[in-house]
């Protein structure tokens, strides 16, 4: 016949009887996400923000031209969503890189529900 092994995690009460500790998962909050947002402005030339896409966002040329339009177009479009260190990074690169280059471009953060 087949011989049990005894488990550390097999408890033995006063009696000598066992029993399993089953594990319980207790819910572990994820943290939450922010979505990066890039608005439009009637200044920054579109070469330079489809520029910040693919410098800043790792998007193809055509990637960052179609969110560029976007942009242009409706106002605002959500160009990331990142952990809340890596987001404000991201805007963080951008508004700098918009600064140094004297374009209003604005580039803001928000939490995702
Ligand atoms: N509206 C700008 C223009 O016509 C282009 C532009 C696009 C600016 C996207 C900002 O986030 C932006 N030159």
């Amino acid at each position: 016949m087949k011989q049990m092994t005894w488990h550390m995690s097999d408890k033995k009460d006063e009696d000598g009887d066992t029993s399993v500790v089953v594990e319980t998962r207790p819910k572990t909050a994820r943290p939450p996400l922010y979505k990066v947002l890039l608005l439009n402005d009637d200044y920054t030339p579109m070469e330079f923000v489809v520029h910040v896409l693919e410098r800043f966002f790792g998007m193809t040329h055509a990637q960052a031209f179609e969110i560029m339009l976007t942009v242009h177009k409706k106002g605002v479009a959500v160009v990331g969503v990142f952990s809340h260190e890596i987001a404000e990074t991201k805007v963080g690169q951008v508004m700098d890189f918009a600064r140094r280059h004297q374009h209003p471009l604005q580039c803001t953060m928000e939490k995702e529900d």
